[in-house]
């Protein structure tokens, strides 16, 4: 018996012969037509074929792609669509590129590497819960089976939260994936989110609020028959079966579990009556098992928000699915889409309108039946590998909609965030826009609820002085119990500070403090009396250190530093045909600099592209910001955005400083505010990405660093690679001298007669000739990096002394390393 069951399967694939006697199903192809008008999308719909993903329609360059056998490439090309094979017998050539990943990978350490290709079994998934379990029992509760599947498999659900296996007063979110069996990713990016929470629990702020203020509840393989089906005719990934794996007689297999919900079920022609079809919705609503078990298991708990992951397209659904138009509280779905889709930049949006009316679906069902959000997202592209991607991808793919995940499980419960924090004069004051010493201040606070329910705590905002000379009068607002989806603000009655009338300071610092159910958001307020100042300039005509990122994906119009061509397309200039530089400047980073011969070419396509600044030491600049111009054009709205980030970690972890996908009609100043302390390690980064059909191009040029120093601050930017330009940025005072102090080892030694501290070891310095700053109040200076190998690894430090009349002073330390 043993020996039958396991050998049968193999015999019967070997001679083409599947377990139901029938002969093995055609390969398939990956075929994509063009969408010209809507009447073109209603002739594909109606042709019912087996749609793998669907560019937005609003886009215009609109595009469908088709899972096809033969039979179907026939009928479309019998309607007279324009199509193009893009992928010939897909199966294959799925598995050939996922057989070449020979490197074991995995998604995180936690998680193991996956045995189909690189995606994992429903077995390996099975251990995976368990592992869960068992590593976390507090937290992560054992799987549960919330029924069985037609051919009598488990459908597995696993809970996590604190207390786990008690039933606490806590909002509740349901993760799950694989309605569809030929879609592993949505259960592997649903594991990593996991796996996250679980990891996190006790050492990331986030994962640890969530696990102990919601209740979250996965179910990562809805669909175990149709999965294991796809693991049976093709093991090594690959295998195109979509539905479950009810017998519907005449040899014909399967519902489409995404089809069989009460909601709108057969309406409108969203699904099929016809058995054969991908999207056959069965006899009758929750007539199939799968369907069945996921909605008694609703009906058993309280849910407030369903993710029902899929793959692929990269794009974020919601309801309408099953009538072209958007429920009552769209405003609140829209409120969610900008906050999930905010790293990865996502188009979101009703799932009807955005791509095609799909009926009887579960995000519909969620939210009308059961008073959920309900969410669906589409990850993932075909450049990425479509519905099976190679490991490298998966990886990616999974990381970059974590913040998604989060944000779901967030908006579950409340969500609170500031949305402003203004400072002004208080009562008494000159009126001249800035607090000064010897006034009085006010802090503004907006907050609000981007959650679905309220608070368990008053959300509270609390004023904290960095800055001896400042007093706080007014501390604290109490902004109660915050509604969901609302906001609020303590316009009325202000927080208060007050600066002493003898502070010589140029500079102090305020910290706000937002704080609920036992979380905190600061922000940190800066007050300058003194005008900020540029610290470090670049036009890039040199190489000074920025550099095209190694992650890019795009497959053209990379990041460069070169002169831009003029690219117009139909009247409006895509790409300026100069930098922004004043001659003889004529080098900016650019998309791809080269004119494109046709509409669409040499502009970012097919993922994203970055381009990154060296490390730069900013620890002695205070209320620092990024200044730069930008030159963005993106042909749909809303399309692609461009994103500029900051990171104080040499780039392990990224803030957004800038993330808008309008164009910018020429060359834009943007103003960037940098927050939180800066380190040594400030690094930027500037990505364009185009995952829609449009065209993007992308100019930066003239970045400026500036914000409030001590005298005699002296920076540096470069890499420190020889051969390459190390720019200093000497901030003095007019007609005054600059001596450039560069040592190999660190002192700290107070002259008599000198300003400040001198933090070089002056028997290891070199001291430059005096460099006159004539009219202006600072100097750059540019220093070629030697070529000489006897440098790599040294690192050299900086530090300025001033000399202004007979007044001597010494600034900032700072440093570089050559490499
Ligand atoms: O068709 C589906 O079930 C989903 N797409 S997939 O390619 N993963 O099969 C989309 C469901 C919701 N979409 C619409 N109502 N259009
Ligand atoms: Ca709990
Ligand atoms: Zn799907
Ligand atoms: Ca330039």
């Amino acid at each position: 018996m043993f020996l039958l069951t396991v050998v049968l399967p193999a015999l019967l694939q070997a001679t083409g012969l599947q377990a139901t006697g029938q002969p093995a199903a055609p390969d398939h192809h990956l075929v994509s037509i063009k969408i010209k008008d809507a009447r073109s999308l209603d002739k594909i719909l109606a042709l019912d074929l087996d749609i793998a993903a669907c560019t937005a329609l609003e886009l215009p360059a609109r595009q469908v792609e088709i899972i096809a056998d033969d039979e179907a490439i026939r009928r479309i090309s019998k309607a007279k669509l324009q199509y193009e094979i893009v992928i010939r017998n897909l199966e294959d050539s799925i598995e050939k590129r996922l057989a070449a990943y020979v490197t074991p990978y995995t998604l995180t350490p936690g998680i193991g590497k996956g045995a189909m290709g690189g995606h994992y079994t429903l077995a390996q998934m099975e251990a995976i819960l368990d592992k869960f379990n068992t590593t976390n029992p507090a937290i992560c509760a054992k799987k549960t089976s919330i029924g069985k599947s037609i051919e009598g498999r488990n459908i597995w659900m696993v809970k996590i939260s604190d207390n786990v296996n008690k039933d606490e007063a806590e909002p509740e979110a349901l993760f799950d994936a694989i309605h569809h069996a030929r879609e592993p990713l949505s259960m592997s990016t649903t594991l990593l989110f996991m796996d996250w929470l679980i990891d996190g629990y006790g050492k990331d702020p986030l994962a640890s609020y969530l696990v102990d203020n919601r209740e979250l509840y996965f179910i990562p393989c809805l669909n175990p028959d149709g999965y294991e089906y796809n693991r049976r005719i093709r093991p090594g990934g690959g295998g195109m079966w979509r539905k479950n794996r009810r017998n519907n007689g005449g040899g014909i297999f399967g519902v489409d579990l995404n089809r069989n919900y009460t909601t709108g079920f057969g309406l409108n022609g969203g699904s099929s009556s016809d058995p054969r079809s991908q999207v056959y919705r069965g006899t009758s609503p929750f007539s199939e098992p799968e369907t069945l078990a996921i909605e008694n298991f609703i009906k058993s708990r309280n849910f407030t928000f369903g993710c029902t992951t899929h793959t692929y397209t990269e794009i974020l659904l919601r309801p309408w699915g099953y009538q072209r138009s958007e429920p009552a509280n769209a405003n609140e779905y829209r409120i969610i889409d900008k906050e999930a889709t905010k790293v990865t930049g996502m188009r979101a949006g009703p799932a009807s309108i955005l791509l095609y009316i799909a009926s009887g679906v579960a995000l519909d069902h969620y939210h009308q039946a059961h008073k959920m959000f309900g969410y669906t997202p589409e990850l993932g592209t075909l450049a990425e590998g479509g519905f099976w991607p190679n490991p490298a991808n998966s990886v990616n793919i999974a990381n970059r909609h974590q913040h998604m995940f989060r944000t779901f499980a967030l908006v579950a419960g409340a969500s609170i965030a500031v949305s402003s924090v203004l400072v002004r004069e208080g009562p008494g004051s000159n009126n001249n826009g800035k607090v000064e010493p010897g006034e009085t201040g006010q802090v503004i606070v907006s907050v609000r609820n981007d959650g679905s329910s309220l608070p368990n705590t008053n959300v509270l905002a609390n004023l904290s002085t960095q800055t001896r000379a400042v007093s706080i009068s007014r501390s604290s607002t109490d902004f109660g119990k915050l509604a969901r989806f609302s906001q609020s603000s303590n316009v009325a009655l202000p927080l208060e500070f007050k600066i002493d009338k003898n502070f010589q300071g140029r500079f102090a610092s305020l910290k706000l403090d937002v704080l609920f159910e036992g979380r905190k958001i600061e922000t940190l307020i800066n007050l300058a009396f003194v005008d900020p100042v540029i610290v470090l300039q670049e036009d890039f005509e040199k190489d000074t250190g920025f550099a095209r990122s190694s992650n890019d994906t795009a497959t053209t119009g990379r990041f460069e530093r070169a002169a831009p061509q003029q690219t117009t397309y139909q009247n409006r200039i895509y790409q300026p045909g100069s930098d922004h530089t004043k001659a003889p400047g004529s080098l900016c980073w650019v998309t791809d600099a080269l004119a494109g011969s046709s509409v669409g070419s040499r502009d970012v396509d097919g993922g994203k592209t970055s381009f990154l600044s060296p490390l730069i030491d900013l620890r002695h600049v205070n209320a620092a910001t990024l200044e730069l111009w930008l030159y963005y054009s993106e042909s749909v709205t809303p399309g692609d955005p461009f994103r500029i980030e900051s990171s104080s970690d040499a780039g392990q972890s990224w803030k957004t400083l800038y993330n808008d996908s309008r164009s910018t009609n020429g060359w834009t100043k943007l103003r960037l505010e940098l927050q939180g302390p800066m380190t040594d390690k400030m690094q930027f980064r500037f990505t364009a990405k185009d995952d829609s059909a449009s065209l993007v191009e992308a100019l930066i040029d003239d970045l400026s660093i500036s914000g409030i120093v001590d005298s005699a601050a002296l920076s540096i930017l470069g890499s420190g690679r020889r051969n390459s330009t190390l720019r200093l940025g000497f901030n003095g005072k007019k007609n005054g001298l600059a001596l450039l102090l560069l040592a190999t080892a660190t002192a700290k030694l107070i002259i008599p007669g000198i300003q400040g501290t001198l933090l070089v070891d002056p028997a290891k310095t070199f001291f430059s000739p005096a460099l006159p700053y004539g009219n202006k109040d600072r100097l750059s200076l540019d220093i070629l990096v030697p070529n000489d190998p006897r440098l790599v690894t040294q690192k050299f430090y900086c530090q300025q002394l001033l000399i202004d009349g007979s007044e001597l002073s010494l600034g900032n330390r700072t440093f570089f390393v050559v490499r």
